[in-house]
């Protein structure tokens, strides 16, 4: 849908002028945003998964672990795909107030695209290299975007994320390295074409929501506070937009439609998007990707 349509349909959540600046800028900050039981049931459930993580000593299909996890102190990085581990995710992401957020961007018609949980643990939890979202699952049209929640405070010294203003309207950057090989981030040689001095570094109480285009230039520097900084990100796309690439996690509720009904047609964007490797051979994480551990078999 056209910017202008989107706007013209009565928002559900957001004002005009959050919409207007996230369509300016390519982020938005909600303080706030989810309180209450909603967000201690989320914080519940994630404690609970840190507590079996406890039983893993390598990455699977559930926990992506960094390399220094153990059973007594578990460092885990991220928790693939939550709507899939536990009712209380899938219901978060297809009927709270963020579906309302992403209907309030997208339009009426949302389908998700994937979830996950960052937790960028305590004491060094690792960087996120800047990056844009949409080379890693183009679709045929650019609406599409993240929609982040902290399930704890994040201040300054936690890595939290940060957005580059205005940069989801400008050009689209090469994920690989001079050897051909994906690395899920921007190569340092052209950091002097990204506006590093104009990043919004989205920070708040536990409850807040961050969201960001998929071509907007994002990343986090490591945590290196004394506190965890979990993250729980869900990706939605309008329902004209299809995906084009293999699904980094296809199978059940990839690309369900959560708002309204499914497109009679497709929306095509003119501009050309960067293509993935074929993730149908296996995907493990940006973490991954961007440390160069597993680079044969994963993207
Ligand atoms: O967790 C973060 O700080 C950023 C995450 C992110 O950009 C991603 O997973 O694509």
């Amino acid at each position: 849908m056209k910017i202008e349509d989107i706007l013209s349909c009565t928002p559900k959540v957001l004002s005009q002028d959050q919409r207007e600046y996230y369509f300016e800028n390519g982020c938005l900050l909600l303080e706030n945003f989810i309180t209450g039981d909603r967000l201690k049931k989320l914080q519940d459930v994630t404690q609970d998964f840190i507590e079996k993580s406890r039983a893993c000593s390598a990455s699977n299909d559930m926990f992506d672990l960094e390399p220094g996890h153990t059973s007594e102190h578990p460092r885990v990085r991220r928790l693939n795909m939550p709507y899939r581990q536990h009712p209380a995710y899938w219901e978060f992401t297809s009927d709270s107030p963020i579906t309302d957020v992403a209907e309030d961007l997208l339009g009426p018609d949302v389908k998700v695209h994937h979830s996950k949980l960052n937790f960028k643990w305590s004491d060094g939890g690792e960087e996120v290299k800047w990056h844009q979202d949409i080379p890693f699952y183009p679709h045929t049209n650019y609406g599409v975007l993240a929609i982040g929640l902290y399930l704890q405070d994040v201040d300054d010294e936690m890595g939290p994320m940060g957005i580059v203003r205005g940069s989801h309207k400008r050009e689209i950057f090469d994920h690989y390295n001079d050897n051909d090989e994906w690395i899920g981030a921007i190569d340092e040689k052209h950091y002097g074409r990204i506006a590093l001095d104009q990043v919004d570094w989205l920070k708040g109480p536990a409850g807040s929501v961050t969201v960001h285009h998929c071509r907007a230039v994002h990343g986090s520097v490591p945590n290196n506070s004394p506190r965890p900084r979990p993250l729980l990100i869900n990706a939605y796309s309008a329902a004209d937009a299809l995906t084009v690439t293999a699904h980094p996690y296809p199978g059940e509720r990839a690309d369900e439609i959560v708002r309204g009904k499914p497109a009679r047609w497709i929306g095509y964007d003119p501009e050309p998007c960067l293509i993935p490797p074929d993730f149908s051979k296996g995907y493990s994480s940006i973490f991954a990707a961007q440390q160069e551990e597993d680079i044969a078999n994963a993207p």
